[in-house]
């Protein structure tokens, strides 16, 4: 018998309407799962927060957040709050304390879904990105001195340890060694390193350090803009790739986009050694263009849920999910505008969670 307590933030904007499909899902595969359940507690942090108590979360919400298993998170983002300040006080402190520092972004072209790329057919583009996620370029480091003057000087710095950057690409290799990908097994680094002679190159010998532990896995390194072009040229070329936070935040962008709609794509923040939560999300933010219009795609939190219950070792319950997201795409019945379709969130929420409990 396994009860999970799951931190529920919906945050800003369509995190509000996707998070509610979230929980419709798991409320679903509890419902036809013998011995799982779920206790949800939701926390009202957010932009609105802050315009009441000048904080996107209260002083003590790390704290709080220690109690749960897991959390569930939906977006941060207002249109009349600046972006570093909703996305350094609430999204990033999360990451950092509980030392997320393992970010898992598949990205899959469904049948049923059309790549905005020409001749693409369902299962040719099939790749999971890995973001290193507490650090790089990410880093709070930095300052601005004589702010409004004419030798205005601003400095941000990348941070890269070791135990960060051997992390994550140790991830990417152990996860691609279990991945049953028909045509072979690769790891794809993505750096700037001829650019950023420190921080980078000190990736790629970590990355030559830890393949050498992976003599049977295929290994590229790439300039990150040549990675841009083959992920529109040649997604069908990438099976898992590596990548600093805020290059692997870029490439998964293109990734969602490039399987379908930016809807589709969940994301995972792993606390690898089990000591803190993860926490799970879609990849989309709060889309401003969208929110309060109740059309957002629900299907990237669902994933996000299977992928939280798969962290959980929920095996059954986490294929179940996937395999109702599937069929819900296959089926093109009830399908948000992203899709082509006039669904809203909840109808599609609705339809995901009767699949899931189809079985
Ligand atoms: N659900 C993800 C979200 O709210 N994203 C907002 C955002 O700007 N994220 C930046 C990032 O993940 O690096």
């Amino acid at each position: 018998m396994a009860e999970y307590k799951i931190a529920v933030i919906p945050g800003d904007g369509v995190g509000l309407e996707v998070i509610a499909e979230g929980r419709k899902a798991l409320e679903a595969v509890a419902s036809v799962t013998d011995g799982l359940s779920f206790q949800f507690t939701e926390f009202p942090w957010g932009s609105e927060y802050y315009r009441e108590t000048g904080n996107l979360m209260p002083v003590d919400g790390i704290e709080t957040l220690k109690a749960f298993d897991t959390i569930l998170f939906g977006a941060v983002g207002d249109p009349n709050i600046p972006d570093h300040i909703t996305l350094h006080g609430l999204l990033l402190p999360m990451r950092r304390s509980f030392d997320q520092g393992v970010c898992i972004r598949p990205a899959y072209l469904h049948p049923g879904v059309e790549s905005p790329l020409a001749g693409k057919k369902a299962g040719d583009i099939d790749m999971v990105i890995f973001r290193e996620n507490t650090e790089g370029e990410y880093a709070p480091v930095g300052g601005r001195l004589y702010a409004g003057t004419a030798h205005e000087t601003v400095v941000q710095t990348n941070m890269f340890t070791r135990r960060g950057t051997e992390r994550i690409i140790r991830a990417a290799f152990e996860y691609c060694d279990r991945r049953n990908k028909a045509n072979g097994k690769k790891v794809t680094s993505v750096t700037k390193s001829n650019a950023q002679s420190f921080g980078m190159v000190f990736w790629d010998e970590v990355f030559t350090e830890v393949a050498a532990d992976f003599p049977h896995i295929e290994t590229e390194s790439l300039l990150v803009d040549r990675a841009c072009m083959d992920l529109v040229r040649w997604p069908e070329d990438f099976d898992v790739m590596v990548a600093s936070n805020l290059f692997a935040d870029i490439l998964s962008d293109i990734a969602a986009v490039v399987t379908g709609s930016m809807g589709l794509a969940p994301s995972a923040n792993i606390n690898p050694d089990h000591e803190f939560p993860s926490l799970f999300e879609p990849v989309h933010g709060a889309a401003f263009d969208i929110m309060g219009k109740g059309i957002a795609n629900p299907l990237a939190t669902v994933s996000a849920v299977a992928m939280m219950l798969d962290h959980f070792g929920e095996t059954a319950a986490a294929e179940r999910v996937d395999k109702a997201v599937a069929k819900c795409l296959e089926q093109r019945t009830i399908l948000t505008v992203d899709l082509g379709g006039t669904a809203s969130t909840s109808e599609m929420g609705d339809e995901a969670a009767r699949l899931i409990r189809e079985g």
